[in-house]
C-alpha cells in the first residue's frame, strides 16, 4: 500500500517564498514519487484562528488553490481540496479528548500568536495543533511536507496518534516532517521567519521583478567587509571540530541564505571570499539575487495568469478533490467513533 502524505497552507494571504520552499516544494516532490498518495488542502479552518476578513477569506480559499496549481500540483496525481469541505473539525473534537490544555498552552507557536493578537486568544487558536493533527491523522498520513515552524505541532500529532493507538486501539502512523532545503526561510527583516502576517518580512510568489528589487533593497546591510570567526562544531558522534565561519551581520546573513537557495552554494562561497577580501557591493548582489528569484517565479506567474482565465476548471478541481478527501475521512471517523464507544 502507498504511504499517504498530507499538507496544507492557511488561506490567510498570498503565498510567499517561505511557504513555497518550506512546504510546496516538498509537496511537489512527494506528488511525483509513485510510492506516495498525496492530499493537499487549503487550510481555511486554520485561517479562523487569527483575525480575518470574511470576503478576503472567501477569496483566499480559491487563491491558494490557484497558487498550488500554478506551482505544479496536479489534480491527476494529488487530491487538492478545501479543509472546510472535509470533516476534519469533527475528528479534531474526538482527538482533543486525549490532549491537555496545559500541553497546548505551552507551545511556542501559541504564545507567539497570543503576543501578536492579544485580543484574539481564542479556543480555536489554542486548538490549532489538534486540528492540524486531525488533518494529518484523518488520512493516516506518514509524511508531512512542512517548514520547521510546524515541528512542535507535528510532535503534538505524534503524541495524539500514540494515545489514540494505546487507549482506543487505532492504528495511526506517527507522522514525520518531510524536510526540504528551504525548511526555514528567514524574514527579510533579519528577525525570525518569513511570515504572511509580518509586513516587510516576505516576497510573494506573485511579486514582479520591480517589487522583488524593492523588497530586497530594504534588507539592512553593512560595510561589505567582515571577518572569519573560529567556531566549534560537534558532530552526531559528539566529536568536536574547529570550524571557520564567515560572520555576517543579520541582514546580510539573510541575503546569503537566499543566495544559497536561489543561486547555489558555489555563489555563496564566492561571496564568502569577497567579504573577507575586497568586499561585497550589495547593490550588485541584490540585483543579481532579484533576477535569480524572479527567474524561478516567472513560470509560476505565467501559469497563474492562464488559470485565472479558467476559474470553472479551478472550481471543478476543488469540487472533485473535496469528494475524494471526504470519502477517506468518513472511513477514519467511522472507525474512531466505533473504537471510542460512539457506535
Ligand atoms: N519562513 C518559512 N520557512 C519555511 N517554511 C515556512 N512555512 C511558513 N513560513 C515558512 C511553511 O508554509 C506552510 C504553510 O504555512 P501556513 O500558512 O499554514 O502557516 P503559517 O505559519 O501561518 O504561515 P505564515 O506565513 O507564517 O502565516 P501567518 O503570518 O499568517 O501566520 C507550513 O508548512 C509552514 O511550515
Amino acid at each position: 500500500m502507498k504511504k499517504r502524505v498530507l499538507s496544507g497552507i492557511r488561506a490567510s494571504g498570498r503565498l510567499h517564498l517561505g511557504n513555497y520552499l518550506g512546504a510546496v516544494k516538498g509537496m511537489l516532490e512527494l506528488q511525483n514519487n509513485p510510492e506516495y498518495e498525496t492530499f493537499y488542502m487549503v487550510a481555511d479552518l486554520h485561517a479562523l484562528t487569527t483575525p480575518h476578513d470574511i470576503d478576503e477569506l472567501r477569496k483566499n480559499r480559491r487563491e491558494v488553490v490557484i497558487d498550488y496549481l500554478a506551482a505544479g500540483l496536479d489534480p491527476e496525481k494529488s487530491v487538492i481540496f478545501q479543509q472546510a469541505d472535509s470533516l476534519h473539525a469533527e475528528l479534531a473534537f474526538y482527538l482533543s479528548s486525549v490532549v491537555t490544555v496545559a500541553r497546548l498552552q505551552h507551545l511556542p507557536t501559541y504564545k507567539e500568536k497570543v503576543k501578536q493578537y492579544p485580543e484574539h486568544s481564542t479556543m480555536a487558536l489554542l486548538n490549532y495543533p489538534v486540528l492540524m493533527s486531525a488533518d494529518i491523522l484523518a488520512y493516516k498520513a506518514h509524511a508531512v511536507p512542512v517548514g520547521d515552524d510546524q515541528i512542535p505541532h507535528l510532535e503534538v500529532a505524534r503524541e495524539i496518534a500514540r494515545k489514540m493507538n494505546e487507549q482506543y486501539g487505532m492504528d495511526f502512523p506517527e507522522p514525520e516532517q518531510f524536510k526540504t532545503t528551504g525548511h526555514y526561510v528567514p524574514s527579510l527583516t533579519g528577525q525570525g521567519k518569513m511570515s504572511k502576517s509580518v509586513e516587510g518580512s516576505f516576497i510573494t510568489l506573485t511579486d514582479t521583478i520591480e517589487t522583488i528589487k524593492k523588497r530586497l533593497a530594504g534588507v539592512a546591510t553593512d560595510s561589505g567587509k567582515g571577518y572569519i570567526e573560529k567556531g566549534l562544531y560537534i558532530d552526531q558522534q559528539f566529536s568536536r571540530h574547529e570550524t571557520d565561519a564567515v560572520s555576517y551581520s543579520d541582514g546580510v546573513s539573510v541575503l546569503m541564505d537566499f543566495v544559497t537557495l536561489f543561486q547555489g552554494n558555489h555563489r555563496k562561497e564566492e561571496y564568502d571570499t569577497l567579504y573577507t577580501s575586497t568586499g561585497i557591493r550589495y547593490s550588485d548582489l541584490k540585483n543579481e539575487l532579484a533576477d535569480a528569484i524572479y527567474k524561478e517565479l516567472e513560470p509560476l506567474q505565467e501559469k497563474r495568469r492562464e488559470l485565472e482565465e479558467k476559474i470553472e476548471y479551478v472550481d471543478e478541481v476543488i469540487h472533485e478533490g473535496g469528494k475524494k478527501a471526504r470519502a477517506v475521512v468518513e472511513e477514519t471517523i467511522l472507525e474512531v467513533r466505533e473504537k471510542m464507544g460512539l457506535k
